[in-house]
């Protein structure tokens, strides 16, 4: 049995994990996941019961109960490097004894679902809709560090040739939802209605999504190409800073996970939503309603 050191996996006094600050006994099988720790209690304000709150840095978790079933929120921050930490503790309090620091023999499987903003990079895609991401092309350097070969990951070869359409220099990695949660939502009737769409997650706000203020980008032709360039059949539909990273990590350490975005711009339109936390709080309503 792998054990983890005190340098590798670290523990606090209190038994919790490092940056989390969630003990084991504290974990839910099902979490809602969002960017912004202001949204954990938009989100945890549906739950019928809240019987604790965490917090971290970026990382605030409520954990409570809701139509008789345990259920939790967590708060990222921005960005693949924050769910580097998120999904590696996250698994580590599902699937590792913190008394033993051994693997578990029997393992826990979460189901996770983001509740995020994005921009849409498709003139059709309108801002204040929703849109489910199928599958997610993670741009940030993460997969120089893991190997997110699983079930759920997209053909390198595929992913490599796109880079090459786009003038794109670095490699990059790509993973779907899961099918579980996907098949689920296709049963709602408000979530059957949403956009559905491959997801760019971008290591940055700015020119990582076409943005220039006043830095040129280095790739100024980007927003353009890869909204154009189609993979799988499939056109690029929005752009946001996690998605990827929760899919590949989801699909290696086999986690159920799904994505789900209020478009509050359209970057090839130029138009930002007038009222973007309406549609954050209608998007959570609609998801706690079927996740309960
Ligand atoms: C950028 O403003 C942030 O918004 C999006 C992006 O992924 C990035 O984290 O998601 P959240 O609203 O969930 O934070
Ligand atoms: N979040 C993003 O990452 N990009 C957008 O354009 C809007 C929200």
């Amino acid at each position: 049995m792998t054990y983890f050191s005190p340098t590798d996996l670290i523990i606090n006094p209190d038994g919790s994990s490092y940056h989390l600050n969630i003990r084991s006994e504290q974990l839910t099988d099902t979490i809602f996941m969002v960017g912004d720790p202001e949204r954990v209690e938009k989100v945890s304000q549906h739950f019928d019961r809240i019987h604790t709150k965490i917090h971290k840095r970026e990382f605030v978790s409520h954990f409570g109960e809701l139509a008789g079933k345990p259920i939790g929120v967590l708060s990222s921050g921005i960005g693949a490097d924050n769910v580097e930490i998120v999904m590696n503790e996250l698994d580590a309090l599902a699937n590792i004894d913190f008394e033993t620091r051994e693997e578990k023999t029997v393992k826990r499987s979460l189901q996770l679902i983001r509740i995020g903003t994005s921009g849409s990079i498709q003139s059709d895609i309108p801002v204040d809709s929703v849109l489910i991401s199928n599958s997610a092309m993670g741009f940030d350097n993460l997969s120089q560090f893991y190997d997110f070969t699983s079930e759920n990951s997209l053909d390198q070869a595929t992913l490599n040739q796109f880079c090459q359409q786009i003038s794109y220099p670095l490699p990059i990695y790509g993973a779907k939802a899961s099918d579980k949660l996907l098949n689920f939502l296709a049963q709602d009737s408000y979530f059957k209605q949403a956009y559905s769409g491959i997801t760019l997650t971008a290591p940055g706000f700015y020119a990582p999504q076409g943005r220039t203020v006043r830095m040129p980008s280095l790739l100024p032709n980007y927003l353009v190409d890869c909204a154009s360039h189609k993979i799988m059949g499939q056109r690029i539909s929005n752009i946001e800073m996690e998605t990827a990273a929760y899919y590949a990590f989801s699909g290696v350490l086999g986690h159920e996970m799904v994505s789900l975005n209020a478009i509050l711009a359209n970057r090839i339109n130029h138009q930002f939503s007038t009222n973007p936390e309406k549609q954050i709080s209608q998007l959570i309503e609609r998801a706690i309603e079927v996740f309960s």
